[in-house]
């Protein structure tokens, strides 16, 4: 065997930069393509000097970009994987301490929405020579207990190597991770600083690994079998269409499959853009941030059938929207295909669709409830025109007029947004307002981080869209709260020249926590700024648009929907980042979302308190459990 002596860190960078991955592209044709886009980084005494030597040495061959803060680089890093479907990703370092502790939220994000990226946070010294070094926690009961070990919940692969050739192992193990469909997401590979900087004796061989495919699982003949028959017994099925269809990038079988027999779409967050917008089949948004035809037919369904979702609350209406239904579930994740008693189908999205073909033939839903579906998806878009155009006079704009703005600026330049654009959001108001009405023409064109819904993904998830996907739009609709929790990726956008636009909702504070709030009994409290100022503070004052340029954005505080949408326009036709800012309410939204456990206490002084319990109580009748 021969080797070539290096230390861990350069043995690390050498494999990364090597590997390659076959990727599928939109169409369905395949190319030969790095695995890893990149390496995030901030430094600090805990990779510096080892993974940074590395990294500078191959810096030809992987791409080191500097950012502002750890959990946001992490962030921008896991849209990346997140808008190419899996299929490529960024890898994340940090120093120890701090820099690795502030990765910890972003190492949840990508846990809970099952996204790879690998995490390489420094550690301390595994001699523990100079114990405690600078940062180091210090656990008094356990001498093995670092910040790191944080990551060992959030991550699907967490390995900490303590001797230079550790990496032999450790990594094709986190790579192996993240490239199994079913157990994909985020690995965690930490490294002590001063075994980062040791030598060992490489096989040549672990430098140049073999092409990465994502595997297809078939699906088990009697699962198969078993599932054949419950569709066929249906005669009001419906699909729910999650994140799994876009992984899987299934979008074609999905579409064969509901032509071919006439059974209605529904999409949750996840699954968003699985059908163009306007298929006549497509329902749209299904749940707590779904549309009431949606939701609707969901109350009526005799079967619904699941298909690459993780049934989060938020898809189920807290297991009250659709307890009347048998549910199937197919998913390449046993743990989600045996959710709530379905019967489960465990394999790959696309194969599994496909190999049902066989069995049901001539199948077709009822006539007339495909029929229903399809005059209720026409009259959904007229609706949903209406509710993104009509811009009443003499009030403040909702999140709906914005979108609507947003969509059709395009059409001033002769675009189709639908194509065009990447709509990127986690958490507010808008996640709801974008299910219900953004229309995406192609898979991935909508990119909603809702499994973790975290508060300053946004800026930072548009700065990684926009390196996964150049030739798109990043487009970022953002709360004023959310970009307050954390904004500092713009100015890497500009850093590293990818464009992007970001449109502030200023509605003054945490408006869909204060709606949310009222709805369970309490008085508005603590969450719209102008509420929250205590004796001897002042009145807040943010001047967002002043902030972005203060970080290098072009950026415009627009009056109303007209400016906006010119604003818009100017934004798509700049070469760096564009910023713009309007004043909305929170007062207005959609209607059409079901009901949501949020636990109401059971005793209060307040008499709209003990009313909402009542109503929670009651809604909790018609969970299935
Ligand atoms: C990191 C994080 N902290 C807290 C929350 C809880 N939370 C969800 S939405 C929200 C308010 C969002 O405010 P903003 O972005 O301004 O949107 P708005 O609701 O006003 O439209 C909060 C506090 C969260 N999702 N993420």
């Amino acid at each position: 065997m021969k080797t070539v002596r290096l230390t861990m860190a350069q043995a690390l960078v050498k494999h990364l930069a090597a590997l390659r991955m076959e990727v599928e592209h939109l169409d369905g044709h395949t190319s030969i393509e790095p695995y890893c886009g990149g390496v995030f980084t901030i430094f600090g005494h805990g990779n510096v000097a080892g993974l940074g030597e590395a990294l500078a040495a191959e810096r030809d061959h992987l791409t080191t970009y500097r950012a502002h803060n750890e959990q946001t680089m992490a962030h921008a890093a896991i849209a990346f994987s997140k808008a190419q479907f899996r299929q490529r990703i960024m890898a994340v370092s940090t120093s120890i301490g701090p820099g690795a502790t502030n990765m910890v939220t972003a190492a949840a994000v990508a846990h809970v929405n099952r996204l790879p990226v690998l995490l390489l946070p420094g550690d301390v010294f595994a001699t523990r020579r100079p114990d405690p070094v600078l940062q180091q926690i210090e656990s008094f009961g356990q001498g093995d207990i670092s910040a790191s070990d944080c990551f060992r919940p959030v991550t699907r692969y967490f390995d900490r190597l303590t001797r230079p050739e550790h990496i032999l192992t450790a990594l094709p193990r986190a790579i192996q991770t993240m490239t199994d469909p079913a157990n994909c997401g985020p690995a965690c590979l930490s490294l002590p600083q001063d075994v980062q900087a040791m030598a060992f004796d490489c096989p040549e061989d672990f430098l140049s690994p073999g092409v990465l495919r994502f595997r297809r699982p078939p699906a088990d003949e009697r699962e198969l079998a078993h599932s054949v028959a419950l569709l066929r017994s249906a005669k009001r099925p419906l699909i729910v269409a999650g994140g799994g269809v876009l992984y899987s990038r299934a979008w074609a079988a999905l579409r064969a499959f509901v032509d071919a027999h006439g059974v209605p779409v529904v999409e949750s967050h996840g699954g968003k853009s699985s059908l163009p917008w306007d298929h006549p089949l497509n329902l749209g948004a299904i749940g707590v941030d779904g549309v009431s035809w949606a939701n609707d037919m969901a109350r009526e369904a005799d079967v619904v059938f699941a298909v690459g979702t993780r049934l989060q609350d938020f898809t189920t209406g807290s297991h009250a929207l659709f307890p009347q239904a048998k549910l199937l579930s197919l998913n390449v994740q046993p743990y989600d295909a045996g959710k709530w008693s379905g019967a489960a189908l465990v394999a790959d999205a696309r194969v599994g669709l496909g190999q049902l073909e066989a069995g049901l033939h001539d199948w077709a839903a009822d006539a007339a409830w495909t029929a229903r579906a399809k005059q209720q998806a026409a009259a959904a878009n007229a609706r949903i025109t209406e509710l993104t155009t009509n811009v009443p006079k003499d009030m403040l704009p909702y999140d709906a007029e914005v979108i609507g703005a947003v969509r059709d600026s395009a059409l001033e330049l002769g675009l189709d947004s639908g194509t065009q654009d990447v709509a990127l959001c986690a958490a507010g108001t808008l996640p709801a307002e974008l299910h219900k009405l953004w229309r995406a023409s192609l898979p991935g064109n909508y990119h909603m981080e809702y499994g973790y819904s975290c508060m300053g993904y946004e800026v930072a998830g548009g700065l990684g869209v926009k390196m996964a996907r150049p030739e798109q739009e990043s487009i970022v609709l953002v709360g004023d709260g959310s970009y307050m929790m954390a904004n500092s990726e713009l100015a890497t956008s500009l850093l590293l020249g990818q464009k992007m636009i970001v449109v502030i909702l200023d509605n003054r504070g945490y408006g869909c926590i204060e709606r949310l709030q009222i709805k369970t009994g309490s008085p508005g409290f603590n969450n719209m700024l102008d509420d929250c100022v205590p004796e001897g503070g002042e009145r807040s004052t943010i001047d967002f648009a002043m902030h972005a340029r203060a970080m290098g954005a072009d950026a415009v505080h627009v009056r109303d929907i007209a400016e906006l949408k010119a604003a818009m326009v100017k934004a798509r036709q700049a070469k760096r980042t564009q910023v713009i800012v309007i004043d909305t309410t929170h007062h207005r939204i959609t209607d059409g979302g079901c009901w949501w456990e949020v636990a109401v206490p059971e005793v209060s002084g307040r008499r709209e308190v003990n009313e909402a319990h009542a109503s929670y109580v009651k809604a909790q009748t018609a969970q299935r459990i």
